[in-house]
């Protein structure tokens, strides 16, 4: 029985999160099975704000991974705990100062673009402060333009970028930047401006590992 529960692999998540979808994508990479676990962010006025989710994570927040027995929340303090704990394949690279730029690329998408247009923060808008949907779009898409125009002329003129963002193995920055172009494109914002970071998405999206993780093959996907 204790076996059993220390062999358990469980991400709570939602097939639409961005966050989510960051993580499943390196699980997949690493080759790492694990039960989904659906945290329906709308349905129940919100799965995430229940009792039994949020003694998993206070945050309110997907996802969640519970892996051998430890939760660990915030998406990119998971993907750091799989790389040290299951360091093959890597998802960073060797030498400390192109890990500081992966990192870098990483943390511009997860801390400048994602949290400004979360959930939350968009039904704040709406809600508490009366915007109309119309103003919410126009919210999205400034700050989402914002993020990614520097990240394209980040990436446009990068020596290190390959075919994907640093070289040819993909990086915990792809895992955050194949999410964040989904979430772009529901919100219909204009991507022929983005050419490299296209041009990247394109090449990893030819990857199963990255194809297993899309929103619309999760068993939650509406
Ligand atoms: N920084 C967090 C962000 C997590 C996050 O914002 N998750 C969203 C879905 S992408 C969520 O659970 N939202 C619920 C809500 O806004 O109520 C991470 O990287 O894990």
């Amino acid at each position: 029985m204790e076996e059993n529960r220390k062999d358990e692999r469980v991400l709570h998540n939602y097939f639409r999160s961005s966050s989510s979808y960051r993580v499943r994508i390196a699980l997949n990479l690493k080759g790492l099975p694990f039960e989904y676990a659906a945290v329906h962010l709308n349905r129940n006025g919100g799965e995430q704000f229940q009792t039994e989710f949020k003694t998993l994570n206070p945050q309110g927040l997907v996802p969640v991974l519970r892996d051998q027995g430890l939760n660990v929340s915030q998406s990119l303090a998971i993907l750091e705990y799989l790389e040290e704990k299951y360091p093959h394949p890597p998802l960073l690279p060797q030498a400390i100062e192109d890990r500081a730029y992966v990192r870098q690329l990483a943390l511009a998408i997860a801390c400048e673009i994602h949290p400004i247009s979360n959930l939350r923060v968009l039904k704040f808008l709406t809600g508490t402060l009366g915007l109309s949907e119309e103003s919410k779009g126009m919210w999205v898409k400034h700050w989402t333009e914002i993020g990614l125009s520097a990240l394209e002329s980040e990436l446009a003129h990068s020596t290190k970028r390959g075919r994907y963002c640093f070289g040819d193995v993909p990086t915990i920055a792809d895992c955050c930047l194949v999410p964040q172009l989904f979430n772009a494109r529901r919100f219909a914002i204009d991507l022929s401006q983005y050419p490299t970071l296209t041009t990247i998405d394109a090449a990893c999206q030819e990857l199963s590992e990255f194809q297993r993780a899309h929103p619309q093959c999760q068993p939650d996907s509406e």
